[in-house]
């Protein structure tokens, strides 16, 4: 995809329904709002996916989000939120011992629980907005730059290509999704959760989010790694014992890189803590736990080829009832 490069682009990191808050950044950012949809007079917004679940406006997030990507005032690419609203909606092929693509248990019914309420009274709304989900690519290249939710697999991404030029997939890729060993089902995990590598036999861990997982969230550009410690990458800590565990030879091998020297990467995904700045000179991630009261953020990107520390722009997400 290549966009206009006289423009500017504002990019802007996970939402997760806080809608009022997004309307503050964008204010922030000189986006005013014209015939009901929010606008810039030389900019464009690009999201980086992740606009529902978790918080209190996830409808009027997507209405407005939907509506400038509607009139050309913004591109938005897909996040894992929004797959998985797809596989909870969609039935799974009747060989794979599933009823839907993303199974209905009681965990995925707790991460997708605001959004199906805010929605209960208006299912026609939800119908459109997940029709609207199969129109964000799961990735964007505009060659000095690309977007993606949470890891640039070149391998994927170029086999991806291949079948969905626009980075655009359908029911079919969905429900081909329900076999963990598909292609859609490595490309849509890979893309979107990025890369893990699974805890010490028998440990698990809580996060923030108050979820137990047995796998923790890596790194894909760390030069050289030598130990979990090297390569973590998530808010949860993990103990000193297994930081200083070894990678093994395998693991190794199995981790990706994103070079030093290729075009700026911007992500979302991570929740991210502390004042926003690059990771390296041509990657940044924007989700800072907005959602969790932490930053909505934004990179003000113009024609630079490395990222300027200065660019960041953020509102802090005030908790409701807090003393001013
Ligand atoms: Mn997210």
């Amino acid at each position: 995809m290549i966009l206009d490069p006289d423009r500017g682009y504002d990019l802007i990191g996970d939402i997760h329904g806080c809608a009022h808050t997004l309307e503050r950044l964008l204010s922030e950012l000189g986006y005013r709002l014209q015939g009901g949809v929010w606008r810039h007079p030389g900019r464009m917004a690009l999201f980086l996916g992740d606009l529902i679940d978790r918080g209190p406006r996830i409808r009027e997030t997507l209405h407005l989000v939907h509506g400038m990507v509607e009139a050309g005032e913004a591109l938005c690419i897909m996040g894992n939120h929004e797959y998985s609203a797809l596989g909870w909606s969609t039935p799974a092929p009747a060989d794979s011992g599933r009823a839907f693509v993303r199974e209905h248990t009681p965990r995925h019914a707790r991460l997708l629980k605001e959004t199906l309420e805010q929605f209960e009274a208006y299912p026609d709304d939800w119908r459109d907005f997940l029709a609207w989900f199969y129109r964000l690519p799961l990735f964007i290249d505009a060659g000095r730059f690309r977007l993606v939710h949470a890891c640039w697999d070149a391998g994927l991404i170029g086999a991806l290509r291949a079948t969905h030029p626009d980075g655009r997939i359908d029911a079919a890729f969905v429900r081909a999704s329900a076999s963990p060993a598909s292609f859609a089902s490595r490309v849509a995990e890979r893309l979107l959760r990025g890369t893990d590598l699974p805890l010490p036999q028998g440990m698990a861990l809580t996060g923030r989010d108050g979820l137990t997982r047995t796998a923790f969230r890596t790194k894909f550009w760390e030069e050289d790694p030598q130990t979990y410690g090297d390569v973590v990458f998530q808010p949860d800590a993990l103990p000193e014992h297994v930081a200083e565990r070894p990678l093994s030879p395998a693991q190794k091998a199995n981790l990706l890189l994103y070079g030093a020297d290729e075009p700026l990467l911007f992500v979302g995904h991570y929740w991210r803590r502390g004042r926003p700045a690059p990771i390296r000179d041509n990657l940044a991630c924007l989700d800072y736990s907005a959602v969790m009261h932490g930053k909505l953020v934004a990179y003000r990107l113009d024609r630079e080829t490395r990222l300027d520390p200065d660019k960041f722009v953020w509102v802090e997400v005030e908790r409701a009832g807090a003393l001013p």
